[in-house]
This record gives C-alpha cells, sequence and structure tokens, in this order.
C-alpha cells in the first residue's frame, strides 16, 4: 500500500457561505471524514491579499469577478490537517466548474455559479504552504493530538 503523507491545507469558505448558514455543514464534512481543523478565523480579505492569493489567476477574463466576489463579504479562513489533506479537502470540494462539479460533492451540491464556488482548497504542498503563510500568522495554527487517529488514519 502507497504510504499517506500528513498534510496541511489551506481551506476558505468564500463570501455567500456565512449568508447561506451552511458554514457548518462545509466544516462538518471535512470532520465527517476524519481531517483536522488546526486553524480558524473568519475575515474580510483586503483587495491586496486577495490580489496575491489568486495571483497566478491575473489578466484572465475573469480575475476581476473573482478579485472583487472575494472580497465582497467574510469568508471563513481554515487551516485542515491530515493524511493526504491537499487531494482528500479537493475531491470532497468537487470540481471547479459547477456543471462538472459531482452531485455528493461540496460543490456540487451547493455552488450553482463557478465564480461563487463556494470553497477554495489549495491544489499542491507548495500552494498550501503559500496560502498558509498569507492568512495565517504561525501563533494562530494550533495543531493538537488526534485520539482517534487510529480509527481515521
Ligand atoms: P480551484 O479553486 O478549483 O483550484 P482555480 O484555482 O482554477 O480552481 O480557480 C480559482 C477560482 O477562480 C475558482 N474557485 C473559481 O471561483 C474561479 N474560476 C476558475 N475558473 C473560472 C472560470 N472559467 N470562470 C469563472 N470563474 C472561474
Amino acid at each position: 500500500m502507497q504510504r499517506m503523507a500528513h498534510e496541511k491545507t489551506y481551506v476558505m469558505l468564500k463570501p455567500g457561505v456565512l449568508q447561506r448558514r451552511l458554514v457548518g455543514e462545509i466544516i462538518g464534512r471535512l470532520e465527517h471524514k476524519g481531517l483536522q481543523v488546526i486553524g480558524l478565523k473568519m475575515m474580510q480579505i483586503p483587495e491586496e491579499l486577495a490580489r496575491k492569493h489568486y495571483a497566478e489567476h491575473d489578466g484572465k477574463p475573469f480575475f476581476g469577478d473573482l478579485i472583487g466576489y472575494i472580497t465582497s463579504g467574510p469568508v471563513v479562513a481554515m487551516v485542515v490537517a491530515g493524511e493526504d489533506a491537499i487531494s482528500r479537502v479537493r475531491l470532497l470540494a468537487g470540481a471547479t466548474k459547477v456543471e462538472q462539479a459531482q452531485p455528493g460533492t461540496i460543490r456540487g451540491d451547493f455552488a450553482a455559479v463557478t465564480t461563487k464556488n463556494i470553497i477554495h482548497a489549495s491544489d499542491s504542498p507548495e500552494s498550501a504552504e503559500r496560502e498558509i503563510g498569507l492568512f495565517f500568522g504561525a501563533d494562530q495554527v494550533v495543531p493538537w493530538e488526534d485520539p482517534n487517529a487510529d480509527w481515521t488514519v
């Protein structure tokens, strides 16, 4: 069996998730899968930080809408840890484009528009490190011992 890697990933519930009262539902899906929340806060993202976070999309046709949207209301920012956390969170999140997001995934069940696709999740260890560093200070990430690890890992 291939060994899994213990990873941290940056997860963000986008504007509208608070308004739609979906915060608990979405965090619950991550927790029920055995992932650990080790960083959690609400914030209104300043435009400069939004541009840094989405720098790879600068110049794309949807960039302006993406920055406008992500700064339009509060987000819930999280650091999530676990075995293969990066790919597992993305699997739970579902495809980027709403028309391709499968039912049963977070986007498949709750997103109606691709720009407002509910959740951000890092796509690689490099992105995770960069994004966690953008949104969380070292003292805001609080790893904890998991007494259930024998059952969930
Ligand atoms: P993901 O968030 O699944 O990693 P990315 O990094 O390609 O996807 O895109 C970042 C964000 O940009 C998406 N979450 C979505 O909100 C928006 N986005 C990506 N592609 C499109 C598109 N073709 N049209 C509108 N918005 C898009």
